[in-house]
């Protein structure tokens, strides 16, 4: 298996297992990762943390061995279905946190983009480098990258296709943060500790409200924002939240 899956102290941890091929995504491999999603979002794991295997890459992209002379209906399809692999951690009702020691490039770095946080370690290079092979990223890349980052840096980050290392991946809201180097797990269980001790319920309306944010105008976000915190009134957590408050106490969520 070149995806492995585990389970510890309320995270589910996925590990990319190639190291052979510093983690390269070949369709099998995705086709792994999807079925890991489904484990992931069948679980009651609270955040998901994603990483590579071998301290040399997180992932070095799409599997370049295998897109070679392929049709263009075979080459849209592959997009499209690695697209919708990575747009299962959107529909996860926990965040997704990737954890980014040596290289994020092309395929590996989409695969980052579409977890809710990424955490860098100082050997941390990402990149968009297809232009160099004469492509476009096919992954999500050209739609995540701008939304993080907007879309002058992004535009120079794909047409040039350069290398960031960890500091200016922090210093442009590529990386939420840089840590330093250790167990990818620690890490990533580290990183969740600040937000897995919440409501999941709040949790997940204030992510669905964000994720949505740069979809809609302000004006319908607006009206998003108002229900989801309308809707986060009606649980059990609101009303123990605010009464431990006033009580002076911690609270003891329930995810009710
Ligand atoms: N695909 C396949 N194999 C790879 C990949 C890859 N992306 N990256 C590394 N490998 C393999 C190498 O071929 C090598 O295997 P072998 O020993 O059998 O030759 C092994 O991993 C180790 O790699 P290197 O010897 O190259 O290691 P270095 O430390 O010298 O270099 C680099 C590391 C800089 C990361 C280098 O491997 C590299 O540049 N890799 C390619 C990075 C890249 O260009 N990624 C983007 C790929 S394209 C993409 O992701 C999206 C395409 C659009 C998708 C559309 C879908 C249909």
């Amino acid at each position: 298996m070149s995806v492995e899956l585990s389970f510890r102290d309320n995270l589910a941890f996925l590990t990319l297992n190639r190291p052979e091929a510093l983690n390269a995504l070949s369709f099998a491999v995705l086709r792994e990762i999807s079925a890991a999603f489904d484990e992931v979002k069948a679980s009651d794991a609270r955040a998901l943390v994603v990483c590579g295997r071998g301290g040399k890459a997180f992932c070095a992209g799409a599997d370049i061995k295998e897109l070679r002379g392929r049709s263009m209906v075979a080459q849209r399809e592959g997009a499209v279905f690695g697209q919708s692999v990575f747009r299962q951690l959107d529909q996860l009702l926990m965040p997704s946190v990737a954890v980014i020691n040596g290289y994020a490039f092309g395929g590996g770095l989409e695969l980052a983009l579409a977890c809710t946080f990424r955490v860098a370690t100082p050997s941390a290079r990402m990149g968009l480098p297809e232009i160099r092979l004469g492509l476009v990223p096919g992954y999500g890349g050209t739609q995540r990258l701008p939304r993080l980052v907007g879309p002058a840096r992004a535009l120079e980050l794909i047409m040039s296709g350069r290398t960031v290392d960890a500091a200016e991946a922090e210093r442009i809201g590529l990386a939420n943060r840089v840590v330093d180097d250790g167990d990818p797990h620690q890490i990533g269980q580290d990183f969740c500790a600040q937000f897995i001790g919440y409501s999941a319920i709040a949790s997940m309306l204030a992510r669905q409200a964000v994720l949505r944010a740069c979809d809609v105008s302000l004006e319908e976000g607006l009206r998003i924002e108002a229900d989801l915190s309308t809707l986060a009134f009606q649980s059990d957590d609101a009303e123990e939240g605010m009464r431990a408050f006033i009580e002076k106490r911690k609270p003891q969520f329930s995810d009710r």
